[in-house]
């Protein structure tokens, strides 16, 4: 991490690795074997960050590597149309239908900022809706935070993002129903796209309640702006064919990552076919990339898919919710405010007693507890996300097992955080 620290900002090739959120420092991993990662000085953990999403079927899984091994022989990169695309976007649409047509990029950025870029030249419009604690990658229009917690135009989170553009995008809290009319009288006919996390996992994990997503879905169209879900993370977690099959609301754009790419660099955008059929080169809007389509990255994401049955994405879950309930029972035996949720293969929890609903919940949480017990958990070999804010995974290769052993683990990690 010496040596790191030289070469990179912060020592890391991504911000929320470097454990600010927790403290300390971040270990340095060797490998991974299903659910486990260890480190380079041998240490074994029960990885629930699993990359941040990507890892659905665990780490270095069989039918993912078999891929990489036969595709990698014919060739890395060509810049030319494949097979291998057609395939994986087939599989996408078959669990996703209203993704009609698609483009695929190499990260979650790309989707999100070509999926805006799309809504603004559809609709002519230029102003975009998020919500507060969404994170949607780092396109300058997507960092930006609400000055107030309703409505507002948005002040620049980080520097280097242009007052003029920070300005065109708006926040507010999500499951703030009243909040989005509010902000729909006062902007609707200038509102390109309200983008939204169908479940929030960038504050930590959010629910939406029952009338949200459909209250989003009328307003954009009573103001004729487009719905954007940005499935990146919860595209194949949340359930078998994502948002649409659990919440039976249909956004006029989808972005997905993670998952599709199985651990490789692979995300999408997509949705409508009109609107769609405007991206270059069928369309004036341009968007493009040397690597999208990668061979090797759409046949980690074949394998991947083609892995996650409806029986398989069952099992996780089903083991998810167990892990969240035993979760929830030790808390509650130890006397601790805490709350826990799951969608599908997704979780995450928080030191609160009361149910968290937006971002300004998630901040109102024990924070300084998390911290300790991260690192308890850590030094027992469990590993979740260096950050209150971030939500947690579980794989095919998390067996009755490892969800007994973390459920031991957490307990004592709890019982050390506690003091
Ligand atoms: P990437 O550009 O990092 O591939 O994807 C951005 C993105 C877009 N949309 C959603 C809903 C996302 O969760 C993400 C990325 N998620 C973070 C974890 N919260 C990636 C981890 C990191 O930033 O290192």
């Amino acid at each position: 991490m010496a040596r790191a620290r030289e070469l990179f900002p912060g020592g890391v090739s991504s911000p929320v690795r470097a454990f600010g959120g927790v403290g300390g420092e971040p270990f340095v991993v060797d490998r991974g074997a299903g659910a486990r990662i260890w480190d380079v000085d041998g240490n074994e953990y029960i990885d629930y960050v699993l990359s941040w999403g990507p890892l659905v079927l665990g780490h270095a899984a069989p039918p993912v590597l078999e891929a990489l091994r036969e595709t990698m022989r014919r060739g890395t990169s060509f810049g030319i149309p494949t097979g291998l695309e057609i395939q994986l976007a087939e599989l996408v649409q078959a669990r996703m239908p209203h993704v009609e047509m698609l483009r695929f990029v190499s990260s979650g950025t790309e989707a999100t900022m070509s999926a805006l870029r799309v809504a603004r030249a559809a609709t002519g419009r230029e102003l975009v809706l998020k919500f507060e604690g969404c994170y949607h990658g780092h396109a300058d229009s997507f960092l930006v935070r609400a000055g107030s917690g309703v409505a507002t135009l948005g002040l620049p989170n980080s520097p280097g993002v242009p007052g003029a553009l920070a300005a065109l995008t708006l926040t507010a809290p999500f499951n703030d129903v009243a909040a989005v009319e509010e902000l729909m009288r006062g902007h609707g006919d200038r509102i390109a796209a309200v983008i939204v996390e169908p479940v929030v996992g960038n504050s930590g994990f959010i629910a939406p309640d029952a009338a949200f997503l459909p209250a989003l879905r009328r307003a954009c169209d009573a103001h004729g702006a487009l719905l954007i879900f940005d499935e990146v993370m919860t595209g194949f977690r949340i359930a078998y064919g994502g948002a649409v099959e659990r919440f039976g609301v249909t956004p006029d754009l989808t972005t997905l990552g993670k998952v599709i790419g199985g651990g490789l660099p692979v995300a999408v955008y997509g949705g409508r076919r009109e609107l769609m059929e405007r991206v270059a080169p069928s369309g004036p809007v341009y968007q493009a990339g040397t690597l999208s389509g990668n061979p090797l990255a759409m046949a980690a994401g074949i394998a991947t898919l083609g892995a996650l049955t409806r029986e398989v994405h069952d099992a996780i879950a089903r083991r998810t919710r167990a892990l969240v309930e035993g979760l929830c029972g030790i808390a509650a035996r130890r006397g601790v405010p805490f709350t826990a949720d799951a969608a599908g293969s997704m979780f995450g929890f928080f030191f609160r007693a009361e149910p968290v609903r937006s971002f300004a919940d998630a901040k109102e949480s024990d924070v300084a507890l998390f911290r300790g017990f991260f690192h308890a958990a850590l030094a027992r070999g469990v590993y979740v996300a260096p950050s209150a804010f971030e939500a947690a995974f579980v794989s095919s290769a998390h067996g009755d097992a490892e969800i007994a052993e973390t459920l031991q683990r957490f307990d004592a990690a709890l019982a050390e955080a506690r003091g």
